[in-house]
């Protein structure tokens, strides 16, 4: 296409598509449509949604399952804080992708003239749940801030980025032509004496205890040696479930929010947190998850380490390679587990504790995971389905389950699922959501159908939000805005191009699941909770 004009928009695409981004979400408007001058050019491939969040929750799940940013293209004002939702879901849990909207001409900004699209001030409205946010009033800056986008993309903590261009600027034409920027400087290496500290820690640790989140997601090799070697036990976060297979005998999983596993981490003498935050949605029962043992933390983001902390030995480092650089270093030992034994009893332990409340939870997680090929992967919703499958859904592998852990956003499952399966179609995807959450963003079954997406999208209906009617009831308020009315679900889907089907137990669900895997589209699978 030489007949497209070397605009700012065309550079910019032809830069994103040139550093290694293949997919863009996105709504275009008049105020970016120069943006997509470029797109055919460039060959990046661009997927419609239905609604600007979805377009980012699609970006965040085509990173989670593929380790690969996609990027986001909304307008100015509404598309922007439309998609903020979802930039901040991913922000909180770690997952990159890049942002670009368009602004209100140059002359206009921050003068309140009330022109279409207007903000006060897009950067500093996303810079609060960005990694890093930057406004271009220039090629020359469009260029260094795609440069420093990129960077920041590909190295540390990775998380959104975003980009403002004024609708001016990128209609300008330009001198400028598409480059691959350098590649990030190096994972910042740990520091000798801080791993010498910590391992002389581990030596004399008489019960230890290992939990890894989602910056150890794919530590599983250092992690085994390392539980070899100290004897210990591993916990993970949501973030890192499927590290190690949930069957290994250290292995206690996603099981912080459970008794049997805090009085575990109570009696533990020293504790390593390998890229967590040790954050309040990892444990659920306190706003911080307390280590009463001697702390080794473990993180890529000095922001983690900053915190003071009693007795904290502090490595600044990528997860898998500090842990790894650890286990090296330590002789064999005798720790607690072969005195304690091993995780099964103990795992026995928290089957227990949500079987008193939530049986039928498990046995539908459980006829999830025997449904679902080994490959399979979950994007979850916030439903209470979700919440039990966060520790029960087995994962044998890393990047199977995924759920909206940090920010906790309805919503999120069905979007996040469509950009997990363009960005790996040979994987089997499910998404799970609630019969209220799965309504934030059911619209998508659209982009899905258009896309021939074979996705099966689980429903788990319990006629109400059920989690916060059982919470008002735990504090004594009388239940209010906790069931409305639903929509007829199977009607609903077939108006959206999508199948439907109600699942009528444990048994019929690996069936229909098959189905809907093997389906040209969509198929909306729902699953009533008094059939269960
Ligand atoms: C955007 C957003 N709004 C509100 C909430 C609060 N919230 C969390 S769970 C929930 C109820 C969801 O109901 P449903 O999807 O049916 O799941 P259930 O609890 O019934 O399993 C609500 C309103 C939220 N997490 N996110
Ligand atoms: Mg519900």
């Amino acid at each position: 296409m030489s007949t497209v004009p070397w605009t700012v928009g065309r550079y910019v695409i032809e830069t994103v598509a040139a550093n290694g981004i293949d997919t863009a979400f996105g709504i275009p408007g008049v105020h970016n449509i120069e943006l997509y001058r470029g797109v055919g050019a460039a060959r990046l491939r661009h997927v419609l949604a239905r609604h600007e969040q979805n377009a980012a929750f699609a970006a965040d799940g085509y990173a989670r399952a593929s380790g690969r940013p996609a990027a986001v293209l909304v307008i100015s004002g509404p598309g922007l804080s439309n998609a903020l939702t979802a930039v901040a879901q991913a922000c909180s849990d770690s997952v990159p992708m890049l942002v670009i909207a368009s602004t209100p001409v140059r002359a206009s900004l921050g003068k309140r003239w009330g022109v279409l699209h207007e903000l006060p001030d897009q950067r500093a409205l996303a810079a609060g749940v960005t990694r890093l946010a930057l406004h271009a009033n220039s090629a020359t800056e469009v260029r260094t801030h795609l440069a420093a986008a990129f960077a920041a993309l590909a190295g540390g903590r990775r998380r959104p980025v975003y980009l403002g261009i004024p609708l001016d600027l990128l209609a300008e034409t330009t001198e400028l032509r598409p480059e691959r920027f350098a590649a990030a400087s190096r994972a910042p290496q740990a520091d000798p004496q801080a791993l010498a500290a910590a391992r002389t820690l581990l030596a004399s640790a008489a019960r230890p205890l290992i939990i890894a989140g989602g910056g150890a997601r794919h530590a599983g090799a250092a992690l085994t040696r390392l539980l070899e070697t100290l004897d210990g036990y591993l916990i993970t976060t949501v973030a890192a479930k499927g590290v190690i297979p949930e069957s290994h005998p250290a292995n206690l999983g996603a099981s912080l929010p459970y008794r049997a596993t805090q009085e575990l981490l109570a009696a533990a003498d020293v504790v390593i947190a390998a890229g967590t935050e040790l954050a309040e949605t990892d444990i659920y029962t306190t706003v911080r998850v307390t280590v009463p043992g001697r702390l080794i933390r473990i993180d890529i983001d000095p922001a983690q380490l900053a915190e003071p902390a009693a007795q904290q030995i502090a490595i600044h480092a990528d997860a898998p390679a500090a842990l790894a650089a650890l286990a090296d270093g330590l002789p064999g030992r005798r720790g607690w587990r072969h005195v304690q034994g091993d995780a099964g009893p103990r795992r026995a332990m928290i089957e227990a504790q949500i079987g008193e409340h939530g049986s039928t939870l498990l046995r539908v997680v459980r006829a999830l995971r025997a449904a679902l090929p080994a490959d399979g992967v979950v994007f979850s919703d916030m439903t209470q389905v979700a919440y039990t499958g966060n520790y029960a859904f087995a994962a044998d592998r890393p990047d199977s389950w995924f759920h909206p852990c940090g920010y906790g956003t309805l919503g999120f499952a069905l979007p996040a699922a469509i950009g997990a399966k363009i960005a790996q179609p040979e994987r089997p995807v499910v998404a799970l959501a609630g019969d209220f959450g799965v309504q934030f963003t059911l619209q998508e079954l659209l982009t899905a159908a258009e896309l021939e997406l074979p996705l099966p999208v689980l429903v788990w209906n319990n006629s109400s939000l059920k989690q916060i009617r059982d919470d008002m009831l735990a504090a004594g308020i009388e239940p209010v805005g906790v069931s409305g009315r639903n929509p007829d679900f199977e009607g609903l889907a077939a108006a959206l191009g999508a199948q439907a089907l109600r699942v009528r137990g444990p048994e019929a669900l690996g069936a229909a699941l098959s189905r809907a895997l093997a389906a040209r589209g969509p198929t909306l699978l729902e699953v009533r909770a008094g059939d269960f």
